[in-house]
């Protein structure tokens, strides 16, 4: 898998030692669980994407210090930042911008395979880490949350359907995130996070991810218990993504 040569090739790069005095590793995380509970927020966990594979480019100008301070701003709970580059134009630098400037929780969204990402996500100011069911067995879930969880890390664990949550249920995620998106054929539907919703503990925190574009259907996924909306191409569409979260 092309991620695995990715990370093999900055593992080499940067040894975890050097990682370690990263500046970020020593300030305390941010719980997201706790922000998304927050009466008095949106539940709007607000994304910073360029582009992705269903998509293409989406914004290629907007700048991230400006975008992820005009999204909390606006009321979000939480930030998410892309970090993986060859499908969707991110980098460590921009999760890195992003915390200089925003003390709420930035997930960073990427395809977790490897502890050593997990360190690297602490050391560049991340308060919480992306792994999705579909491509990780559930025992490799749970060590990589273990792991996560002894850096102060929380996990959002990603699922599409029945089975990737029956399956993970026990791994220990702080939150579960089911995708609208289908990741093969690139189909969203808000139908998705309905089905799932009665399977979901209630000692998870659900977040909703993917295509929600609306107040309204905020309000029909709350009526089934989501507490958390992942929304990403909504405001990155607009040249100042900041401006469409404002309103
Ligand atoms: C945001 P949208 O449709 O609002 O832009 O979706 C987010 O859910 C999506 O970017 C996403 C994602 C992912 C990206 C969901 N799961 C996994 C990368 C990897």
């Amino acid at each position: 898998e092309q991620k695995r040569k990715e990370v093999e090739e900055r593992k080499s790069l940067y040894p975890v030692k050097l990682l370690e005095k990263g500046i970020y590793f020593s300030t305390l995380p941010v719980s997201m669980k706790k922000y998304i509970l927050r009466e008095d927020k949106t539940g709007i966990i607000a994304e910073f994407k360029r582009k992705s594979p269903s998509k293409g480019i989406i914004n290629a100008h907007a700048s991230v210090e400006r975008t992820s301070i005009g999204y909390m701003q606006a009321g979000a709970s939480a930030l998410s930042v892309l970090t993986d580059k060859p499908f969707f134009g991110g980098s460590n630098e921009d999760l890195m911008t992003a915390r200089k400037f925003n003390f709420c929780p930035i997930i960073r969204k990427d395809f977790t395979i490897d502890e050593y990402q997990i360190i690297e996500a602490k050391s560049i100011g991340a308060d919480a880490i992306l792994l999705i069911a579909a491509v990780l067995e559930p025992k490799r879930s749970k060590e990589l949350t273990d792991f996560a969880h002894s850096f102060g890390l929380e996990v959002l664990l990603e699922v599409h359907d029945e089975d990737e949550l029956k399956k993970n249920l026990e791994t220990g995620a702080d939150l579960i995130g089911v995708n609208n998106r289908n990741l093969k054929t690139f189909e969203v539907s808000i139908d998705v996070s309905k089905r799932l919703a009665p399977m979901i503990p209630d000692s998870i925190v659900k977040v909703s991810e993917s295509g929600i574009s609306s107040v309204d259907t905020i309000l029909e996924l709350k009526k089934h218990g989501y507490r958390g909306f992942l929304m990403g191409e909504n405001f990155m569409k607009h040249s100042r993504p900041e401006t469409a979260a404002m309103e």
